[in-house]
């Protein structure tokens, strides 16, 4: 039976953490409430050309006004944590300065909603809803703007620190940086590779500048890795196979972790890398309390030109975001793939955790982002969603897999709670172990959401948090 399965299977250590993700704009809607600022997501959304069917998020799945159904649910399934994060045009409409008193309240009522329902709140900062007006000083290829995120990171921090006991940083900076200045496939959807560069080293920057801002708190960097492979042994495929993980890996975790860039990387980047200063590598490089870990899926790469120039097919006309390594191409790994044509690897989770534990000081992790998009249909009021199910399941046999192999992984969380606002794909792509009806705003728990309870369940051993 199932209960045999997970009983044997899937037992993990006492306090390991089960949460669900999810993100400001992805899910909250209210875009021009409470003194809520711009943001370049909403004026991207704006742009033609750039969302699958020119969807917004707006409304997005109305998080804002119905927070208190979704902690409800969220305690149904049995969570022991819940990673979202913060709008910062919510905080500081304009990027800078004056703070909207509206804006903390909102995740204050939300996080004393969570700690009432035994929920640890994971907060991140940054998840791409960079304040238009910062853009418009010239985005995340501007220096300063990492300074004024520190600012955005202490007020926050002060206004939540004791709603909050584990705060992070920026999510997936490479997505932030490649795929919003170099691909254009995002927000603020520039195509200027040397700028991506630039903005990479500015994220990574802001990173670390707030980090010190916050003081003495339990905080975290949040990293998206992947499994990359050759797709042969030929010297092309394996240089290849060097600048993609270099590119995606290394230049963020070597940086966060070991106060330096990888050489190999900066001799392939286009340009002198001038903007690195003295003393950046020491900052970016803050002791930090716990890595977060995205995952979703191996890549397989060559040198040999003509494949694709990336995993999977973008949704809007979007270039290359590997700069300097724009010749790389994708291939077939022969694996079956979910609904963004990402391939399943759940090996490739075991590699990247054991690689961190291996490469790098030892540092406490967790998987903060895993999960798969697949066509959901509701059949007599379920979502049989079984290859959500088996995707979650196996991700979670290599996590344990890991900690077996002497990772220390803390704790996982599926992307995403429910389904949502997904980026240049609009309201086309499902992640959600809830499913969500975007006319009604309906919830409904999806097989897998009633599979991860009963796991959740099985091993629920946890305290909740008294921070
Ligand atoms: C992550 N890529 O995004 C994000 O953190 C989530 O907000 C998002 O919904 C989720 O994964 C699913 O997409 C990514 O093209 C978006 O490599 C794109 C890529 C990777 C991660």
């Amino acid at each position: 039976t199932q209960e045999e399965q997970t009983r044997s299977g899937l037992r993990f250590p006492t306090g390991f953490t089960f949460g669900a993700a999810t993100s400001a704009y992805q899910i909250e809607g209210a875009v021009a409430e409470d003194g809520r600022g711009t943001s370049i997501w909403d004026t991207f959304t704006r742009t033609p050309g750039k969302i699958l069917n020119g969807h917004n998020a707006d409304t997005a799945i109305d998080h804002y006004h119905r927070f208190r159904d979704d902690v409800a649910i969220m305690a149904d399934l049995g969570l022991t944590a819940y990673r979202f994060s913060v709008s910062w045009p919510r905080i500081q409409p304009t990027g800078s300065g004056k703070v909207n008193q509206k804006g903390l309240d909102f995740y204050k009522r939300l996080t004393d909603e969570l700690r009432t329902h035994g929920i640890d709140p994971w907060l991140t900062l940054y998840h791409w809803d960079l304040p238009q007006e910062l853009e418009d000083k010239g985005g995340w290829p501007n220096r300063d703007i990492a300074y004024c995120f520190a600012d955005y990171a202490a007020t926050v921090h002060e206004a939540m620190k004791d709603h909050v006991h584990t705060f992070s940083t920026v999510n997936e900076p490479w997505c932030a940086a490649f795929l919003g200045y170099a691909s254009g496939e995002h927000a603020p959807g520039r195509r200027e590779p040397e700028n991506a560069i630039r903005g990479a080293h500015h994220l990574n920057l802001a990173h670390g500048l707030a980090v010190q801002a916050m003081g003495a708190r339990r905080v975290g960097g949040c990293v998206n890795l992947y499994a990359i492979t050759p797709e042969t042994d030929s010297a092309a495929d394996l240089d290849a196979a060097r600048r993609i993980d270099g590119l995606q890996n290394r230049f963020f975790l070597d940086a966060m972790l070991l106060g330096r860039y990888p050489e190999d990387v900066l001799a392939d980047l286009p340009g002198d890398a001038d903007f690195i200063q003295d003393g950046d590598l020491k900052i970016i490089n803050a002791p930090l309390d716990v890595l977060l870990v995205n995952y979703y899926s191996r890549f397989t790469v060559s040198g040999a030109p003509g494949g694709r120039q990336s995993a999977a097919a973008a949704p809007t006309d979007a270039g290359s975001p590997w700069v300097g390594s724009e010749h790389v191409s994708f291939a077939n790994g022969g694996r079956p793939v979910t609904a963004m044509g990402w391939e399943i690897d759940e090996g490739g989770l075991v590699e990247v955790l054991t690689r961190v534990a291996r490469d790098y000081p030892p540092i406490p992790m967790v998987v903060s982002e895993n999960g798969a998009a697949f066509d959901d249909v509701i059949e007599d009021g379920r979502v049989h969603d079984g290859q959500r199910q088996a995707y979650v399941e196996a991700h979670l046999g290599a996590c344990k897999a890991a900690i077996e192999a002497g990772v220390p992984l803390e704790g996982y969380f599926a992307w995403s709670l429910m389904d949502n606002f997904e980026w240049a794909w609009g309201y086309g792509k499902r992640f959600g172990l809830v499913h969500v009806d975007f006319d009604t705003q309906e919830r409904l728990m999806k097989d897998s959401a009633l599979w991860y309870a009963e796991i959740i369940r099985q091993n629920r051993t946890h305290e909740p948090t008294d921070s």
